[in-house]
């Protein structure tokens, strides 16, 4: 007879797990010539920081070469960069816009 301890033991447990969504980065890329203030309106307007962390955020672009927007859901983050592109454009602006996949 088996003992059922002994079957307890070659039993294999099954957890439960919930798959999170892959993440994405926005980042908005350095240029000579968009306005720092046009930046700082958009990163206030689409992507909803305060006015203070929307300026240090332009300062590192223009410093660096490039900043952190937000990290979203794959379909909110074409939907900001498609905006930023877009109001770029749109005021004839070369500001770049991209997404990255979070690491
Ligand atoms: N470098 C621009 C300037 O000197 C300002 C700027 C900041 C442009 C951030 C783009 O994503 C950018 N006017």
């Amino acid at each position: 007879m088996v003992d059922h301890i002994t079957q307890h033991e070659h039993d294999t447990e099954t957890i439960a797990t919930v798959d999170e969504p892959p993440m994405y980065q926005v980042i908005l890329l350095n240029d000579d010539f968009t306005p720092m203030d046009f930046v700082v309106r958009i990163l206030v307007e689409l992507f909803y920081l305060s006015t203070e962390q929307a300026e240090r955020v332009m300062l590192e672009v223009h410093h660096t070469g490039r900043g952190l927007c937000g990290i979203f859901t794959r379909e909110i983050a074409e939907t900001r960069v498609a905006q930023v592109n877009q109001v770029a454009r749109q005021n004839e602006h070369p500001l770049l816009c991209v997404m990255e996949r979070a690491p």
